[in-house]
């Protein structure tokens, strides 16, 4: 095509192609050398990869930047605009999501032979948009303009079976044995994507499955003369890889969720075991050869999935079958909130996999056998620990099931780790404590600091050389510039750079003005009443009473930007509400001439990757808000305290560890504890006590029931008041002053620019723990025991 016709589109779509070409020699090579050594590999499966822009990640691993963008420019083409055109894969909701694109960065960078399993939904995570205020969500098409880092293989299709019944044959020595008769199947398409390590030369693999009607299934209904129910049965197979559920934390009882992870992971083992293993592959020395790390319960339906296959198709005995299943498997949970636990009706199980469903009665039963043993005439504790619970319905605990079956367990952070021993799973640490361990999450510093905070970068290789960006510990040598008044200034410069980008962002992205003169006060993450958007909105909502009150001079008051980013499920009615009142205090403060421009509000809609990569060098305060004992680990506080934001949070998830590395008096604690919160809510909480007692609280609950946000309709957000007010479940008003006071010393802290940026740099400093290279090496030690295998960059 001529230049002069070609659409910026075009252009990037040329661009990715020849970066991509660039890595598929190295991808060959790497998949060459898998087949020469058959190291031990790691296969992360995982219902979401939430991967943001390819391109940048892309260059930066092949080092070409430099080459496309002088390149580009003898053709008049801006990388830049380039970059901007590229549509993120937003293939997964939040932080376990992202969490997965991280670690499969890592696991290339560290050259660990590893791939990742996942699904290609058609359409990501809901794009999110505001009308009056309110979420409304629009579908993400994320494929529409073309997909160049994707390579298709129709050809390796493989068959996913659901439905049926099993019968009861017996087997050449006359044993009874159970057999599967599906009633229904689909084939799963591979989708492959590059995950380049950096500057390495390894390239692994993330292989992601589409749907589609098996020919089977066509040709019959053709036979059949069916023309419109053969289409609707095409429509009812891509159906299964359509969508990405956008709930998190409350699982629904879909049956097309299962449909979804189970055919996922049948087409992952069925891909490993006939295509990834040399033909022929003895199956017993399977753990010799992978670990399947299961990404939270959602693939934990492997677990039988495996057992079948090495009974039914490959003629094994159940025990033999175990022994293997129970080696090759680790399940990572994220979660503290036992709402979120999944669990699926054997009445759906018994429909969609019935056959699956008879081998996790078997598993129960000999584990059930095992804990009697263990603990004779304890009735209860079997009971409690049994995989099967009982009521409301009869239903498979996803998560017991992982345990039971797992090698290890892990929580993602040091204090998660503890409470799912404690409190979780207490019973199954008690009866195998080895099996427990933590691995706290991590970040990749490639796009996180690399890529997203070029000027923080510079300046850090300048001082301390490139080497940070594979081995993230020698930050710890920035630790002397913390008193270094050059560096401060340097750091203090960069921080101001990236506001200004992140201005220019927020006004050509959302038309938003930013005042890059301000604190910028980030909190980002969905939206979940456990996290506590709403203490960070009483906070705003008190200042600006005691502004309007006159019980605080304006001049008093250090200007601010609160920056918000939250998606609410589109079920979650609470989470949409508090969005509705965010963006209603938003325009009314915002609004206001007597704030002065001192307190400014700015939520854009459709917080995600790309967005996280511009906002989270800008910030200045990092947000970390959480009730204690219920964010399992974050992972946005590791980010921002990697470039240089201070932290004010509670002793939650990877706060905890993050505050024991920069030090207390560089970061600013509030709230209760966890055994706090235990003690206050098993006294019987109640908040309407605290309302009571506290006028600045009372103050701001009855400027938003007074209908001030709402152009005086009162009843607006009632809701969210009742609710704080009679439940507040998450202890919101119990915190709220040790809130404030903290937000105070945020203030007086701030108005010490270079205490602040020195603690800031600190911060920069102490946090490499946090890369999730680091991680990669915990899992590495202390689950996969695999080695890493270098690849030979020359070729
Ligand atoms: C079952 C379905 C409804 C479901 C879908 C998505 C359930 C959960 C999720 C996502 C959970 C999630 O993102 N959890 C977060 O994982 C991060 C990575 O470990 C943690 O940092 C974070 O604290 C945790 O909330």
């Amino acid at each position: 095509m001529d230049l002069l016709q070609a659409s910026v589109n075009d252009k990037y779509l040329a661009l990715a192609r020849t970066v991509r070409h660039y890595l598929m020699t190295r991808w060959l090579e790497t998949e060459r050398r898998q087949t020469e050594l058959q190291s031990k590999a790691v296969a992360y499966l995982s219902a979401e990869f939430l991967l943001g822009r390819q391109l940048d990640n892309s260059l930066l691993a092949t080092d070409l930047e430099e080459i496309a963008a002088e390149s580009l420019q003898g053709l008049g083409i801006e990388l830049d605009e380039l970059r901007t055109v590229e549509v993120e894969p937003g293939l997964g909701n939040g932080g376990l999501g992202r969490l997965a694109a991280c670690f499969i960065d890592s696991l290339a960078t560290l050259d660990v032979p590893s791939i990742g399993y996942g699904i290609r939904y058609e359409y990501g995570i809901f794009k999110q948009t505001f009308v009056d205020g309110r979420q409304v969500e629009q579908p993400d098409n994320w494929l529409e303009l073309g997909s160049p880092w994707e390579f298709p293989h129709p050809e390796a299709a493989v068959t996913v079976n659901f439905g049926g019944h099993t019968e009861k044959t017996a087997d050449d020595d006359g044993r009874e044995v159970s057999r599967w008769v599906p009633g229904w199947s689909v084939e799963g398409v591979p989708y492959n994507y590059m995950v380049p390590g950096y500057q390495n030369g390894r390239v692994n693999t993330l292989r992601l499955w589409s749907a589609r009607a098996t020919k089977a299934f066509d040709l019959q209904i053709f036979n059949a003369g069916d023309y419109t129910e053969a289409v609707r049965a095409q429509t009812f197979a891509e159906n299964i890889s359509k969508v990405l559920y956008p709930e998190d934390s409350t699982p629904q009882g879909k049956e097309l969720r299962l449909q979804q992870q189970y055919f996922f992971v049948a087409c992952s083992l069925r891909n490993f075991i006939e295509d990834v293993l040399p033909a022929g592959y003895d199956l017993h020395k399977l753990p010799e050869r992978i670990t399947f790390q299961l990404n939270d319960t959602h693939p934990v339906i492997a677990i039988p999935e495996l057992m079948r296959i090495l009974i039914d198709e490959r003629g094994w005995n159940w025990d033999e079958a175990w022994d293997v299943t129970n080696q090759v498997f680790a399940y990572t949970c994220h979660t503290l909130l036992p709402e979120a636990l999944e669990v699926w009706p054997t009445s759906l199980l018994e429909k969609l996999l019935p056959r699956h469903l008879e081998i996790i009665y078997r598993i129960n039963k000999d584990f059930l056998a095992r804990v009697r043993e263990t603990y004779p005439g304890d009735e209860m504790r079997a009971r409690h620990m049994s995989i099967i619970a009982e009521s409301p319905e009869r239903a498979v605990r996803m998560a017991y099931l992982a345990t039971v079956t797992g090698s290890k367990v892990n929580g993602v952070a040091a204090l998660h780790s503890q409470l799912l021993r404690d409190k979780v799973l207490k019973d199954f640490s008690d009866m195998e404590p080895e099996k427990f361990t933590n691995v706290t999450n991590g970040v990749t510093p490639r796009r996180f600091v690399r890529l997203a905070n070029p000027g923080l970068s510079g300046l850090i290789t300048e001082a301390i050389g490139d080497g940070w960006v594979t081995d993230l510990d020698r930050l710890s040598e920035l630790e002397p510039l913390a008193d270094d008044s050059g560096f401060l200034s340097r750091f203090r410069e960069v921080k101001a750079a990236n506001k200004a980008r992140f201005a220019d962002v927020m006004e050509a992205r959302d038309g938003i003005r930013v005042d890059t003169g301000t604190m910028v006060d980030a909190m980002v993450k969905r939206l979940h009443e456990y996290k506590r958007q709403m203490l960070k909105v009483l906070h705003i909502v008190s200042l600006y009473e005691q502004v309007k009150s006159g019980a605080l001079p304006i001049e008093k008051v250090t200007p601010r930007t609160f920056v918000f980013g939250a998606k609410a499920a589109p079920g979650y009615r609470m989470a949409k509400e508090i969005i509705a009142l965010i963006n209603a205090v938003g325009r009314t403060v915002n609004d206001d001439p007597a704030m002065q421009g001192r307190l400014t509000i700015v939520f854009p809609p459709n917080y995600n990757v790309t967005l996280a990569e511009k906002l989270i060098p800008a910030a200045d305060l990092s947000e970390q808000i959480s009730v204690a004992g219920k964010e399992a680990s974050g992972t946005g506080n590791m980010k921002f305290a990697l470039n240089g934001a201070l932290t004010i949070g509670t002793d939650d998830g990877a706060n905890v560890e993050i505050r024991e590395l920069v030090g207390d008096e560089n970061f600013f604690l509030f709230g209760m504890s966890e055994p706090e919160v235990e003690r206050v809510v098993s006294a019987g909480y109640e908040p309407a006590s605290f309302y009571d007692k506290n006028a600045a609280l009372r103050r701001a609950l009855d400027l938003i029931a007074s209908g001030a946000f709402s152009d005086g309709r009162r009843g607006e957000f009632e809701p969210i008041v009742a609710n704080l007010l009679e439940q507040d479940r998450f202890l919101v008003l119990a915190d709220f002053q040790s809130y404030m006071d903290a937000q105070a010393r945020v203030d007086t802290a701030y108005a010490d620019q270079d205490a602040w940026t020195r603690s800031a740099v600190l911060n920069v400093a102490r946090t490499g723990f946090f890369s999730s290279d680091r991680s990669m090496r915990d899992y590495l030690d202390r689950i996969w025991h695999a080695e890493p295998v270098s690849i030979d960059v020359s070729s």
